[in-house]
């Protein structure tokens, strides 16, 4: 029996019916849920493949928003010339760049053949050409206008807002809940001045990725090089500070932010040196000065936000994030302390 076939009317709405050859899951990413689809073309005479995605409608609750901002910065993209590949859905029979089930939202993108994703920057030349990936990325869309983009999560990165909701959550939480995380709840208190300087501070508003992990970036197989940004899902108007902190955080450590190897966790520098780089070439000089001198404080404010909302989602019973086991967020968010320790020394 095979395990996807409830999968098969959905990709028939996709007209990919017939010639389905096989269909794996893809292990990124802990919202959507995403499958490799291969196809038999017997006219090539070669394979085609094709990602599909059951978006996570509970967390993007506006799923047709999402993918009106995807397909506008395409379309945008595709008119500068954007030298990389651009990602856009591909249409339904209907027309339409869904197919909406009675409980499910989902989408299909073409799979850029002969690539590969990295959970770790293995060198400084990744972490440079991963990072002016982004950069230009973002460079592209200086012209777009901002204002024409929904903004499919609102206060995704409000670390105040996200503070906030930390401590109605100590608040809530059961007492075992609570006790085991309790080292972790009283470290992060003690952060709380680093949202001093975003409340005071007034940032230009970007088209921003708001997921800049380094997973996210294609790389071909062959020539080791960037080929295309991925999961557009957070694509809104934003603060460039947290693209860049969310390439700190995932670029510089050895090791992701599931490993509970806590003592090995650190930021390499070299990384973090070549990332800055590669960032800032992309952007080829547009940053505001404000921008630039903020940069390493945007990497200290993301980490720390990010570990606000891993021991917030742990105090709540595991609700936001797919976990693999119960204590997996206490875990990952013990793991963004350390790098952010780690950071704060630099
Ligand atoms: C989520 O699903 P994924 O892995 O692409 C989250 C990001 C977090 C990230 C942590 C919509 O992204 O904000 O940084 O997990 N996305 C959303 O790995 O909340
Ligand atoms: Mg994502």
């Amino acid at each position: 029996m095979n395990p996807f076939s409830h999968l098969h009317p959905i990709l028939q709405k996709f007209q990919l019916g017939d010639n389905i050859d096989r269909i794996e899951p893809i292990e990124i990413g802990h919202i959507n849920q995403t499958y490799k689809v291969i196809v038999d073309n017997k006219e090539l005479n070669k394979a085609k493949s094709f990602v599909l995605q059951r978006i996570n409608t509970q967390i993007f609750q506006q799923p047709l928003e999402v993918m009106s901002n995807i397909e506008k910065i395409g379309q945008f993209l595709k008119t500068k010339n954007y030298p990389k590949a651009i990602l856009l859905p591909i249409q339904s029979i209907d027309n339409q760049n869904v197919v909406l089930e009675e409980r499910s939202c989902w989408r299909l993108f073409p799979f850029i053949p002969n690539t590969e994703t990295f959970n770790e920057v293995v060198n400084e030349e990744m972490a440079f050409a991963a990072a002016f990936t982004f950069g230009e990325y973002a460079n592209y869309l200086q012209d777009f206008r901002v204002d024409t983009l929904f903004e499919t999560i609102p206060d995704f990165h409000n670390t105040t807002l996200r503070f906030d909701q930390f401590l109605t959550a100590i608040e809530n939480t059961e007492e075992t809940q609570r006790q085991l995380a309790q080292k972790a709840i009283d470290k992060l208190l003690t952060y709380k001045y680093l949202l001093k300087h975003i409340a005071q501070l007034t940032f230009p508003i970007r088209v921003t990725h708001n997921d800049t992990k380094i997973n996210n970036v294609l790389f071909d197989k062959t020539t080791g090089k960037p080929v295309c940004v991925v999961d557009l899902d957070t694509l809104m108007p934003g603060n460039l500070l947290y693209d860049f902190g969310d390439m700190v955080r995932t670029f510089t450590p050895e090791f992701d932010e599931n490993s509970p190897e806590f003592d090995k966790i650190k930021v390499r520098k070299n990384i973090l040196d070549a990332l800055t780089r590669g960032y800032l070439a992309g952007w080829n000089g547009a940053l505001t000065e404000l921008e630039t001198t903020s940069l390493m404080y945007g990497a200290q404010l993301t980490i720390f936000e990010q570990a606000l909302r891993f021991l917030t989602d742990f105090l709540n019973g595991n609700i936001y994030y797919k976990v693999a086991y119960e204590e997996q967020n206490l875990v990952r968010a013990k793991n963004q302390i350390c790098l952010l320790e780690s950071l704060l020394k630099i």
